[in-house]
C-alpha cells in the first residue's frame, strides 16, 4: 500500500465545506454549489467529544451522495476513526482523512481508509507538528493542516497558521513526499492567494469564501478562482527567486573557493 500524487502540479482543488451550505434548501445548494465549478465536497464529521459540535450525520451524507456526484472529502473530527471510517464506507467517498491527535493507531487506521477505496488523509491540529508523519508519509495521499481548532466554521486564522503551512510544505519536500496539502479553516478571499503561495493544493472553502452572504455561490467561486490565480504566479515568482538566490549562493561559494586555491597557490610559489 503506497501513498498516490492525487494533485497535478500547479493545480489548486476547491473543496466545499458543506456544513456552511443552507440547510433548508441543502439539495438546491448542492446543485449551485456543483454549478459554480467547485471541485469536490468536504464533509465534516463531528462525534461531540474529538471536537464539540456536531453538525452532520450519517443521513446527511446520504443526502449528499444523492443529490450530487462530485468527488467527496470526507473529514473525521471523532475520537473512534476506524467505527466512522467503517460507516461510511458504503458511501465510496474519495478521500477521508483522520486526526493523528485521536489516531491510536494511525498506521492501522490509514490502512484502513485505503482498504475502502478512499485517498488517505491526515488531519493535524495547530498545535501538531508536521513530524508525527515521520513513519506514515508512504500511507498519507494528503495532509490536512487545520489553520484553525477544529469544530467550528466562521471562526479567524490561529496565529501559527502561516508558519504551519510552509513548515509542512517544507518537511514534504525535505522527505520527498508528494503528497498534496489541504488547507482547511478561515481560507478567506484575503486569505487564498498567500495559502495558495505558501503551497496549498487544496482549499477547503467555507463561509469566508464560496458561502459568504456577499454574493452568489457562483460569483463568490469566481472571485475564488482569481484569487488562486495571484497565488499560483506568487507561487512561481518565488520557486524563481529562491533558483536565482540558489545560483548566485553557488557562484558565491565557486569564488570563494577559487580564491582560496590562487590564494594557497600563491603561499607555495
Ligand atoms: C471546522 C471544519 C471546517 C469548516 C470550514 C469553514 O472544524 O473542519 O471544514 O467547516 O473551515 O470555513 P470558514 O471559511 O467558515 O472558516
Ligand atoms: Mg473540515
Amino acid at each position: 500500500m503506497e501513498n498516490t500524487k492525487i494533485i497535478a502540479n500547479g493545480e489548486v482543488i476547491v473543496s466545499a465545506s458543506l456544513m456552511c451550505a443552507d440547510m433548508g434548501y441543502y439539495a438546491d445548494d448542492l446543485k449551485k454549489i456543483e454549478n459554480s465549478g467547485c471541485q469536490w465536497l468536504h464533509f465534516d464529521v463531528m462525534d461531540a467529544h474529538f471536537v464539540p459540535n456536531m453538525p452532520a450525520g450519517l443521513a446527511m451524507l446520504d443526502a449528499t451522495t444523492k443529490h450530487s456526484r462530485l468527488p467527496l472529502d470526507v473529514h473525521l473530527m471523532v475520537e473512534n476513526n476506524d467505527f466512522f471510517i467503517e460507516r461510511i464506507a458504503p458511501y465510496k467517498c474519495d478521500y477521508v482523512s483522520v486526526h493523528a491527535e485521536s489516531a491510536r493507531h494511525l498506521d492501522r487506521t490509514l490502512q484502513l481508509i485505503k482498504s475502502t477505496g478512499a485517498k488517505a488523509g491526515v488531519a493535524l491540529n495547530p498545535a501538531t507538528p508536521p513530524q508525527v508523519l515521520d513513519y506514515v508519509l508512504h500511507l498519507t495521499d494528503f495532509v490536512l493542516v487545520m489553520t484553525v481548532n477544529p469544530g467550528y466554521a466562521g471562526q479567524n486564522l490561529v496565529g501559527s497558521a502561516w508558519q504551519k503551512i510552509s513548515d509542512v510544505h517544507d518537511y514534504l519536500l525535505s522527505k520527498g513526499s508528494n503528497a498534496a496539502i489541504e488547507v482547511d479553516g478561515n481560507v478567506s478571499f484575503e486569505n487564498i492567494p498567500r495559502m495558495v503561495a505558501a503551497g496549498a493544493d487544496i482549499l477547503v472553502a467555507g463561509t469566508s469564501s464560496v458561502f459568504s452572504k456577499v454574493a452568489s455561490r457562483a460569483d463568490n467561486m469566481k472571485r475564488v478562482n482569481e484569487l488562486i490565480a495571484q497565488g499560483i504566479k506568487a507561487r512561481k515568482l518565488t520557486s524563481t527567486v529562491e533558483v536565482i538566490k540558489a545560483g548566485t549562493e553557488k557562484l558565491a561559494t565557486m569564488r570563494r573557493s577559487a580564491e582560496t586555491s590562487s590564494l594557497l597557490a600563491n603561499k607555495t610559489e
